[in-house]
């Protein structure tokens, strides 16, 4: 019986998602692995049912007719919650976020309901990328503490293990994020649901195989939907 389930979003990561979906799978017996794909051009999906036909632990959801990380990863969230796992590590497929840090994740739903892996707390940090898109993602988590007031360091962090309840009270199949401003819109329904949330430290290392999809445009995007979120999303009344 599956305990923990990893969901990995993914377009064009043939050249990572073998050894990554190994690597989590020979953490522990209890974890499993979803990956949802967009269809990728280079054949990821390919790659992963192979795998699947062989392991019951991997599952894989290849979405013909959507793209974009919000919506993938809102799928993969859902679909985690009905397998009935207790955890659900959400994490990107680049080895940016390590598989070797997943058992801190979990080790901290002892105490807390969403832990996740942090570059700006002590012990945590980001390499291989230039001083620009540091700069970017550290004013960007500037800006996400004092607008929405919650009370992480490194808020746009994709790194996240959650307890299945925290996920299945927040709304999910309500969000509006297509692309990556899903992180901070989970992020700020976790702190209007009083959640407790605790930080990991991790070492960020920016990817070294395959390319990031990342825009201008959605950098751009995210700091408005934030201002939205901010503005739209309310308080539950109780939960
Ligand atoms: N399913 C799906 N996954 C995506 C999409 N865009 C990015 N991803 C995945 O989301 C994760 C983060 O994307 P990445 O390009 O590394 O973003 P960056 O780390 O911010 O540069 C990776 O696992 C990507 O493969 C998309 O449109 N659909
Ligand atoms: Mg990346």
């Amino acid at each position: 019986m599956l305990k923990t389930l990893a969901m990995v979003p993914t377009y064009n990561e043939k050249d990572n998602i073998q050894d990554l979906i190994n690597d989590i799978l020979n953490l522990d017996e209890s974890i499993g692995v979803v990956v949802v794909d967009d269809d990728s051009p280079d054949g990821t999906s390919d790659i992963v049912e192979s795998m699947r036909q062989k392991e019951p632990r991997i599952h894989l959801i290849t979405r013909k007719d959507e793209k974009g990380r919000g919506t993938a990863g809102i799928k993969g969230l859902l679909y985690a919650i009905e397998q009935g796992v207790e955890y659900i590590v959400e994490m990107d497929a680049d080895y940016s976020h390590h598989p070797k840090y997943i058992p801190d994740l979990i080790e901290a739903m002892q105490e807390f309901d969403v832990s996740l892996g942090s570059r700006a707390i002590e012990g945590g940090k980001e390499t291989g990328r230039n001083f620009l898109r540091i700069g970017i993602t550290q004013f960007a988590g500037w800006f996400i503490r004092m607008l929405m007031g919650v009370d992480v360091k490194d808020c746009t962090s994709g790194f996240r293990c959650f307890k299945a309840e925290v996920l299945q009270s927040i709304g999910l199949e309500k969000m509006v994020s297509v692309g990556p401003s899903i992180v901070e819109e989970i992020l700020y329904a976790c702190h209007l649901g009083g959640f407790k949330i605790k930080e990991i430290p991790i070492i960020f290392e920016d990817r070294t195989r395959g390319e990031s999809t990342k825009t201008l445009g959605q950098y751009i995007e995210t700091m408005v939907r934030i201002a939205q979120f901010r503005l739209t999303m309310k308080k539950p009344k109780k939960r």
